[in-house]
């Protein structure tokens, strides 16, 4: 990285209940922005227990625990053409996935480098 701004990841969550791609890999300290491409409401949500040691928790809606995302599940919808974005400072792998649609395996996965 030579001076060059940080670059942003896209991940869509498109019409079939899966965040595409599954597994993002970034650098430290770039951005990822998840962009709802279909016409249902989804949660972005870190499961607390996939996140590296010193990592920040993350969820749409701002939510600093995985318990308080689910249970304030209405506040960190993403709606139909809404995004998302949480910068990567720790490096690690984090687990994610979207609240109402775990039962249906929408889940997702950064790799930070
Ligand atoms: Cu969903």
């Amino acid at each position: 990285m030579s001076g060059q701004p940080s670059s942003i990841q896209t991940v869509t969550m498109p019409d079939d209940l899966t965040f595409e791609p599954e597994t993002t890999t970034i650098e430290t300290g770039e951005t990822v922005t998840w962009t709802n491409e279909s016409d249902i409401d989804h949660t972005v949500t870190a499961y607390e227990d996939e996140l590296p040691d010193e990592a920040a928790y993350f969820a749409s809606g701002g939510f600093e625990s995985e318990r308080a995302a689910r249970n304030r599940v209405t506040e960190g919808l993403i709606a139909p053409g809404e995004d998302y974005k949480h910068t990567f400072e720790e490096p690690g792998t984090y687990g994610y996935f979207c609240i109402p649609h775990e039962s249906s395996g929408m889940t997702g996965t950064v790799r930070v480098k």
